[in-house]
């Protein structure tokens, strides 16, 4: 395969994944059931206070008639391109779990991001993530334990892992990967353990060919975000955490484009002395159920 046509399936896989994130999220929310209750004094104030914050912006920036209609291009191209999960999910979603955990005792988390999907394969506590048999990437060895606040292990608690291959793609949402590549549950044992195979997963950078790309673009940003690990951590009677583990000395670990950091989600791999490759170990703290 030449350099070049290297280059445009990897643009094109780069480009199906923002749009496949629209239908995915779909599928999840109609199946998540709405009570169809409408709260009208909550919509009067976010959508009044939204707006307004729009008409202050214009305002102040004494936006013109050209600038409106470039944004109101660039709106209707987000949907076209079915880009709204990422664009959310890139800007606005840290300050949601910021709100929605802020109490929490135990581990920090992190925001989801548009690539979740659940049902993955479950997995025993020391298994292997499914992989190609020729996957690229450093082997990584992922281990710790799930505990309670109290310092209680939580046996039975169940991992699940996602994250991207070695040149940034995620199974399901570019094409040509088996479907549960690089996802899996992982059941803990009897002491909360896990430890879990995989390979270490590469910077990523989000799709730059549709409307987000174009917004980046234009405005002299980059499209990273540093190397990461997606975690969901569910045990009985405890609050679920969503998270992202990082790795230390990643170009992008300051300004990842997703604000998705925190100093508390960064590993510490080391070499692995019983095999190629690394090992790290990270302990999940969960808050007991409200
Ligand atoms: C990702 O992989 C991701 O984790 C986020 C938050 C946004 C875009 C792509
Ligand atoms: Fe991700």
């Amino acid at each position: 395969m030449s350099v070049n046509s290297f280059e445009t399936e990897v643009t094109a896989k780069a480009a199906d994944s923002g749009a496949n994130a629209s239908a995915r999220f779909a599928e999840r929310q109609a199946k998540a059931g709405s009570t169809g209750v409408v709260d009208h004094e909550r919509v009067d104030r976010l959508a009044g206070k939204a707006i307004k914050a729009l008409n202050d912006l214009v305002i102040e920036e004494q936006m013109s008639y050209e600038e409106y209609n470039a944004f109101k291009a660039w709106l209707i191209k987000v949907g076209e391109d079915g880009e709204w999960p990422l664009f959310l999910d890139v800007w606005l979603e840290h300050s949601v779990e910021e709100v929605a955990n802020a109490d929490r005792e135990g581990s920090k988390g992190t925001i989801e991001g548009p690539y979740y999907l659940d049902g993955s394969p479950e997995l025993e506590w020391n298994g292997t993530i499914p992989m190609r048999p020729d996957e690229p990437g450093t082997p990584f060895v992922f281990k710790g334990q799930v505990k309670s606040v109290s310092g209680e292990p939580l046996p039975g608690a169940k991992l699940e892992l996602w994250h991207a291959d070695n040149l940034g793609f995620y199974s399901q949402f570019a094409p040509g990967l088996p479907e549960w590549n690089l996802r899996g549950t992982f059941v803990a044992n009897e002491n909360g353990e896990y430890e879990i195979h995989t390979i270490r997963p590469a910077p990523y950078q989000i799709p730059t060919e549709g409307a987000c790309g174009q917004l980046i673009e234009a405005a002299g940003w980059h499209a990273w975000r540093p190397a990461h690990m997606h975690f969901k951590v569910h045990a009985p009677e405890h609050m679920l955490i969503t998270s992202q583990l990082y790795f230390p000395g990643d170009p992008h670990n300051n300004d990842d484009i997703a604000s998705a950091v925190k100093p508390e989600l960064m590993l510490d791999p080391q070499p692995n002395p019983d095999a190629e490759g690394e090992y790290t170990v990270y302990d999940f703290v969960l808050d007991p159920e409200r």
